[in-house]
């Protein structure tokens, strides 16, 4: 039978290229994201090659997440994989001079919105004994950079939390694994700097960053391992990159 797979910030780089890359290899896919209109596409794109469902929900709306994932189909109600992938940093400013909507948005999606949908799947995965949960952090779970502040707390918040929830899973058979990217080339810098594309792009300019295809294909290697094997933690950077900050540019 095969693997369902729920994934969070599907309709865009690294959660629409492990969409991709999963449906490819035939596991069920249950993609999220707000963006209706990605999500209708990408559905229509992927149901060729597997089953697919899509739930639009803000990660966080904590009502809303409860309603959407207790809203699935019979079929797609028991998970075998979760990707918490949905976030972004907004913005890159002094402690000083940080908006706090910007904090308020970083702490409540990458940190809160990753513990609500958790929080809603995890009863059925402990029920079956089984399951698997990988929680995309970044360089910035590992390092504090200058002006990084609240992105660089709050994966290092996810950080804690692949952890704890590793511990806490323990006695239940859940394999929980944490991927950390360097750069990798998607809307993410469009966010953070608020749609100034052109500033966005000189963060992958002079140097060859990563594809979001490539940190699926780690998601889907560490997922594909035999069940008595967890990787439980990964930085992955641009061979360019040896820290968040120093990037060989020429
Ligand atoms: P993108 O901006 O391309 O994708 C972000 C995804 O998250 C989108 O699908 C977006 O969907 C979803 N999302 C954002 N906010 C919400 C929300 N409030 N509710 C529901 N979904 C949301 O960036 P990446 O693919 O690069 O980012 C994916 C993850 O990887 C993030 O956690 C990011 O922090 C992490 N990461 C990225 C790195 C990079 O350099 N790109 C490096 C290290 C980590 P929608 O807008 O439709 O809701
Ligand atoms: C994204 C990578 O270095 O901009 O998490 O924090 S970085």
């Amino acid at each position: 039978m095969s693997l369902t797979a729920f994934i969070t910030g599907a309709t865009s780089g690294i959660g629409k290229a492990t969409a991709e890359l999963f449906a490819k290899n035939n596991i069920r896919l249950i993609l999220c994201g707000r963006r209706k209109e990605r999500l209708e596409a990408l559905q229509s794109e992927l149901s060729k090659l597997t089953d697919v469902t899509t739930l639009q929900f803000d990660v966080k709306n904590r009502k809303d997440v409860f309603k959407a994932i207790s809203s699935l189909p019979r079929e797609f109600s028991d998970i075998d994989i979760l990707i918490n992938n949905a976030g972004n940093a907004h913005g890159l400013s002094s402690i000083q001079e940080g908006d706090i909507d910007d904090w308020d948005a970083m702490i409540d999606i990458n940190v809160k919105g990753l513990l609500y949908v958790s929080k809603a799947i995890i009863p059925k995965m402990t029920e079956r004994n089984s399951g698997f949960i990988v929680n995309i952090g970044s360089v910035a779970a590992k390092e504090v950079y200058l002006n990084g502040n609240v992105y660089c707390a709050s994966k290092h918040a996810v950080d804690a939390l692949n952890k704890a929830m590793r511990i806490d899973l323990n006695k239940y058979n859940i394999r929980v694994s944490a991927i950390h990217p360097g750069a990798v080339e998607t809307e993410f810098s469009d966010v953070r700097f608020k749609g100034d594309t052109e500033k966005a792009k000189t963060m992958y300019t002079g140097y060859k960053a990563l594809q979001a295809e490539d940190i699926a294909d780690v998601i889907h290697f560490v997922v594909t391992r035999p069940y008595h094997v967890n990787i439980e933690d990964l930085i992955v950077c641009p061979t360019a990159q040896a820290s968040a900050t120093i990037v060989n540019k020429n």
